[in-house]
């Protein structure tokens, strides 16, 4: 058989149903062999996008997304999406072109060593060098991909090696057990937290896997034991638990930190250092016991004194057959402030001037979306805020990108989940700066049409970083900009353009979006202005 069609044999045994991405001269064959098989191209147009699709699709499903590129380029414009899967922990596999390597065609023409480009970005990048390896190496991606940490892997696949011909035989796709917990490891964690005072547990990402989320639903459910969340970890348990105390959206001085402070353990259930830090550790302070897959990475800040290293549905179940309730927990004070943060909120949310706060717009979204609606956040400021004041009902109901935090994903990744779930409402949330980074990708969601509505920020500028230097005493300099007419824009492509004049329209603006259906963009112009005096607002 020729290698291409063997190619998308076996990465049709893998289970893949879309392949994002732009092909190139070097993709021909592979893009000729892809016509006749179950394997959806999903056209963008810009490389990056087509990465940010498929890391998405890996992040809900759990199953690597795939993408492809051609040559120099197009693998050029796949790096930062392969550094956002990889640290993002979501399992992608990146599929480029190459020049023959068996002939001289065009000198150097076009020429990187994607391969070398890519080590640093994945956990593993190779090229195929003959037509009878491909499917092994096919069939260890896919198992590398998902193995926790799950992330990124790059696969190049040059011209002459796509044309010949290969006996090859596919290999069967298989499911493996993640090793597990040492028992002496939960032994002493469960002495640590039955003498614990005021045990507080953290959901990181890795806490977000289909097993791990009952598990831990029930370790809360039996214990008692409060909880709060990184940003990846949100939804992980529904927020509207009397429990939840909240998301660490910033490393410190935030108000759950007051929280997390009067802590003194923390158990902490797969949250690794990439994601940005929920707290910071000191000498004398609390302790830590990490849950994870794999052992903790030690820096000056995260120094866990018990580690339960192993499958976390495993390692959770264990510590729920193990634990007794003791009546000296007292959680008093937790519970208090989040009384406190929660009215805060509230009353934050009440404010209806216009151009609009961040605390009303949080509010406005998390009231036109169903539980299982889907926001996908691209990265500004009203991240944070969103992080902080949207409860999330579900897992992977707040997309947002807490570890390579990039601009320019918002939009792709909510493409990609209106694809995966096409019963469910999908709205993208993105600062004027980063919707403009890959806004060309609004014609690939009109030219598949989805129903998607997508709100731009209006601040004019580069809102985050405004924020950040104004914190740090420095003039406003150099991140003031002008954005084009969005609704002609976003008419332009087809799609449905608005632009709102008060506060009041926006919610019912969104559901008449959603319910006329297509890809609508709507202009909502925001406030900033007291940041600070807003985040302040909820300290104890
Ligand atoms: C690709 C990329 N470039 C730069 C940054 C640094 N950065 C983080 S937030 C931000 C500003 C975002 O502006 P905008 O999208 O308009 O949202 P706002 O903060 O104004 O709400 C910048 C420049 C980044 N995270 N990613």
């Amino acid at each position: 058989m020729k290698t291409s069609d063997l190619f998308v044999k076996a990465l049709e045994n893998e289970g893949v149903k879309y392949i994002f991405g732009i092909p190139g001269e070097e993709n021909l064959d592979l893009l000729n062999s892809l016509k006749g098989s179950s394997i959806k191209l999903i056209l963008t147009r810009h490389e990056q996008a087509a990465g940010f699709m498929a890391a998405t699709y890996g992040r809900l499903t759990g199953s690597p997304g795939v993408c492809l590129a051609t040559l120099g380029p197009g693998a050029t414009n796949l790096v930062t999406a392969a550094a956002y899967a990889q640290l993002g922990g979501m399992p992608m596999i990146m599929i480029t072109g190459q020049k023959p390597i068996k002939m001289s065609k065009q000198g150097r023409f076009q020429m990187v060593s994607a391969v070398e480009m890519m080590h640093p970005l994945t956990k593993l990048s190779k090229q195929v060098v003959h037509g009878h390896t491909v499917t092994a190496l096919i069939r260890e991606a896919f198992r590398l991909a998902v193995e926790e940490r799950s992330g990124a892997i790059h696969i190049e696949l040059p011209e002459d090696i796509a044309a010949e011909d290969s006996d090859a035989e596919i290999y069967e796709k298989r499911i493996y057990r993640r090793a597990v917990a040492d028992t002496h490891a939960i032994v002493d964690a469960v002495h640590k937290i039955e003498r614990a005072k005021s045990p507080l547990i953290l959901l990181g990402a890795g806490a977000n896997r289909l097993t791990t989320r009952s598990a831990i639903n029930y370790f809360i459910d039996k214990t008692g034991i409060p909880f709060f969340t990184t940003q990846l970890g949100k939804g992980v348990v529904d927020e509207r638990s009397p429990l939840c105390l909240g998301t660490a959206a910033l490393s410190s001085n935030d108000c759950v930190h007051t929280a997390i402070d009067s802590s003194d353990l923390i158990i902490n259930i797969g949250h690794d250092i990439i994601e940005k830090p929920p707290f910071f550790m000191k000498k004398d302070g609390f302790e830590v016991i990490a849950v994870n897959f794999l052992p903790a990475n030690v820096d000056e800040v995260y120094f866990p004194q018990v580690e339960i290293i192993g499958d976390i549905a495993v390692s959770v179940t264990k510590l729920s057959s193990h634990i007794d309730i003791q009546s000296s927990w007292d959680f008093r004070f937790m519970l208090d402030i989040k009384k406190n943060l929660d009215a805060t909120i509230e009353d934050e949310a009440a404010d209806e001037s216009f151009p609009l706060m961040p605390p009303t717009l949080v509010d406005i979204v998390r009231k036109v979306m169903p539980s299982d609606g889907i926001v996908s956040l691209d990265n500004g400021l009203y991240k944070i805020w969103f992080a902080r004041n949207y409860k999330a009902h579900l897992p992977n109901t707040l997309l947002l990108d807490n570890s390579l935090a990039t601009m320019g994903a918002g939009l792709s990744a909510a493409i990609a989940s209106k694809i995966v779930y096409p019963g469910r409402k999908v709205l993208a949330v993105c600062g004027d700066g980063g919707f403009m980074m890959n806004s060309q990708e609004l014609e690939t969601a009109v030219r598949l049409k989805l129903d998607l509505v997508t709100l731009i920020l209006n601040d004019g500028a580069y809102g985050m970083i405004k924020w950040k230097q104004e914190e740090r005493g420095f003039e406003n300099f150099g991140l003031d900009f002008n954005n084009p007419d969005f609704v002609m824009y976003a008419e332009s492509y087809g799609a449905f353009g608005h632009c709102i004049k008060n506060t009041g329209e926006l919610g019912p603006l969104i559901n008449e979006c959603f319910e006329k259906g297509g890809v609508h963009v709507i202009e909502v112009p925001v406030d900033y202005s007291l940041n600070d005096e807003l985040m302040n607002r909820c300290k104890i």
